[in-house]
C-alpha cells in the first residue's frame, strides 16, 4: 500500500490557521487536533475511535511524525484515507503544513479529519493548526503530575482522555489529582478515563467527539478558543 508522505512547511503566517479553518468550514469538514506525549497511545486510541465513529462520519487522518510512515500505515490498513506528515525534526505541526496537505484529500467526501500531532506535551499546544476541536491524551504511565507540570496542553484543549487505564493498578496514578489539576486549569473541559486495550470509556469519548463534530459542523465554536 502506498502512503503519501508530505513534509512540514515552516513558513510562519498568522493568517494561515484562520484560512484553514475557513476552508474546512466551507467544505463542512471538522479538523480534530489530537495531542499528547510520545507513546501516550494516540494512534491506538485513534484507531479505536475511528471504528466507533466511522458508521456516522466519513473520516480522514493526517499523521504527524518527525520521520517515517509507521502510523499512517496503521490508519491506511483500516481503509481510511491517510497522509503522513514528516516534520523533519520539528516537534509540532504548523497550520501551513495542513493547508499544504488538504488538497491530498477529497474534502467533499469527508466529515472529519483527525490530525495526530507529533508526540510532545509542550509545543503542539502552542500552535493553532486551524482545528475545530482539540483532544489531549495523557497516559497513566506518564504520571499524575503532568497537568501541573505542563499546563498549556491541558488549558488549551477541549477534552482530556486519560489513556491506558487498564495499567493503573501498576502505577501510583492518582486520578483525583489529575481531575483536580485539570479542573483548575480548564474548568469546562471534560475528562474521559479510557483504555484502548479493554475498550473502557471509548464509547463515551467517541460520543462526546461525535457531538462536538456535529456542533463544529454547525458552526459553533468550541471551548478552548477564546478569540
Ligand atoms: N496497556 C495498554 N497499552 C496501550 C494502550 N494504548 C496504547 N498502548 C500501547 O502503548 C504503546 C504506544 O501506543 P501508540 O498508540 O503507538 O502511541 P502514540 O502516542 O501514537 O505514539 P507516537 O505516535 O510514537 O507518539 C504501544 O505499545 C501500544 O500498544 C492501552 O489502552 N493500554
Ligand atoms: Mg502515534
Amino acid at each position: 500500500m502506498e502512503i503519501k508522505v508530505m513534509h512540514q512547511v515552516m513558513e510562519w503566517n498568522e493568517d494561515v490557521s484562520a484560512q484553514v479553518r475557513r476552508t474546512l468550514q466551507e467544505q463542512h469538514v471538522c479538523l480534530v487536533n489530537v495531542m499528547g506525549s510520545p507513546g501516550a497511545g494516540k494512534t491506538t486510541l485513534l484507531t479505536a475511535l475511528i471504528e466507533k465513529l466511522r458508521p456516522s462520519f466519513s473520516i480522514g487522518v493526517i499523521e504527524g511524525d518527525i520521520t517515517g510512515q509507521i502510523d499512517a500505515e496503521k490508519i491506511a490498513a483500516l481503509r481510511i484515507p491517510a497522509v503522513q506528515l514528516n516534520t523533519d525534526g520539528a516537534c509540532h505541526i504548523e497550520a501551513m503544513s495542513i493547508q499544504h496537505i488538504l488538497p491530498q484529500f477529497d474534502l467533499a467526501s469527508l466529515d472529519v479529519i483527525f490530525v495526530e500531532n507529533v508526540g510532545n506535551l509542550v509545543c503542539p499546544a502552542e500552535f493553532d493548526i486551524g482545528e475545530a476541536f482539540r483532544l489531549t491524551i495523557l497516559s497513566v504511565p506518564e504520571g499524575d503530575d503532568k497537568v501541573a507540570k505542563y499546563p498549556l496542553m491541558f488549558t488549551d484543549t477541549d477534552c482530556l482522555a486519560v489513556s491506558k487505564c487498564d495499567v493503573a493498578p501498576y502505577f501510583d496514578f492518582d486520578f483525583d489529582r489529575v481531575r483536580d489539576d485539570y479542573r483548575g486549569v480548564n474548568p469546562q473541559g471534560p475528562l474521559f478515563p479510557v483504555s484502548a486495550r479493554t475498550g473502557e470509556g471509548v464509547d463515551a469519548l467517541a460520543e462526546h467527539i461525535a457531538a462536538a463534530v456535529r456542533r463544529a459542523l454547525a458552526g459553533e465554536q468550541t471551548t478552548y478558543r477564546r478569540d
